[in-house]
C-alpha cells in the first residue's frame, strides 16, 4: 500500500446537514445490545466501518459483503438470518444505489422486525472514489455515478415500515436505537451523508488498476 492509501482519520468536516459518518461509526459502538447481527451491503459501509471499528463491540456480530459483491445481497443475507434466528436483532447496512436493486421486496418484509440502515449520499460513492484514483485523467462527469433524489422515510411508509432520519448531529441516535430493538414492524434509519467523506481504503484498488 502506498502511505498516502491510508487517510485515515484525519478531522473530517461535513456539510451542516450531512451526518460525519467516522462519529456516527464511534457513536453506534456503544449503542448495540446482544444479540445482534449485522449485514454490511456492498457500499461505504462495508469500506469504512471495518476502519473505524476494527473490533466492534462484543454486543454485535458483523458479516460484510466483500466475498459476495452483489449490491443489494446484504438485504437477502439478513432476512435470511432473521427468519433462521429471530430471537436475534437484525441490522442491515445499505446504499442508496445497492437499495435500487432489492427494496422492491419491501412490503413483504414489513412485519419482519430487521432493521435497515441507508447511507443516503444520492451516488455510486463508493464507485466514484475507485474512478478517481484509476481513471484520474478521465472528467468526472463520465463516471455516471450520480444517483437521483429519494426519500426514503416516505418511501419505507408507504411500504408499511417505521422509518425515520437520523438527523446530522446524532441527537436522536440513541432515541432511534431504542425504538430498533423495540420495533416490532420492520424500521428503516436514513442518513443523509456525503460520497467524498471516505474513511477507510478500499482493497480493489490494487487489482482494478
Ligand atoms: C450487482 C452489482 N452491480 C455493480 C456492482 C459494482 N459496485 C460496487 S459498489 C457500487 C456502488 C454502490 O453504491 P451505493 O449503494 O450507493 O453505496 P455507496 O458507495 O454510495 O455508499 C457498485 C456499482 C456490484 N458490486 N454489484
Ligand atoms: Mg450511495
Amino acid at each position: 500500500l502506498a502511505p498516502d492509501d491510508f487517510e485515515k482519520f484525519k478531522p473530517q468536516a461535513v456539510a451542516s446537514d450531512k451526518v460525519n459518518l467516522l462519529e456516527f461509526y464511534q457513536k453506534i459502538n456503544k449503542l448495540w445490545k446482544k444479540p445482534t447481527l449485522c449485514f454490511e451491503d456492498v457500499c461505504t459501509a462495508y469500506r469504512d466501518r471495518q476502519y473505524v471499528l476494527p473490533i466492534p463491540d462484543k454486543n454485535v456480530q458483523f458479516f460484510s459483503s466483500q466475498d459476495g459483491s452483489a449490491m443489494g445481497g446484504a438485504l437477502g443475507i439478513g432476512l435470511g438470518a432473521k427468519l433462521a434466528a429471530p430471537q436475534k436483532h437484525c441490522f442491515i447496512f445499505m446504499g442508496d444505489g445497492c437499495s435500487r436493486l432489492v427494496f422492491g421486496a419491501l412490503p413483504e418484509l414489513a412485519d419482519l422486525g430487521i432493521v435497515v440502515f441507508v447511507l443516503n449520499n444520492q451516488s455510486l460513492g463508493i464507485v466514484d472514489e475507485v474512478y478517481q484514483k484509476i481513471y484520474a485523467d478521465v472528467e468526472q462527469k463520465k463516471y455516471h455515478i450520480k444517483l437521483a433524489t429519494v426519500d426514503f422515510v416516505g418511501l419505507a411508509k408507504a411500504c408499511s415500515w417505521e422509518a425515520e432520519k437520523l438527523k446530522p448531529d446524532l441527537s436522536n441516535l440513541e432515541s432511534l436505537m431504542d425504538k430498533a430493538y423495540s420495533s416490532k414492524r420492520s424500521f428503516l434509519i436514513e442518513i443523509p451523508c456525503e460520497s467524498f467523506q471516505s474513511l477507510g481504503f478500499n482493497p480493489r484498488k490494487l487489482i482494478l488498476k
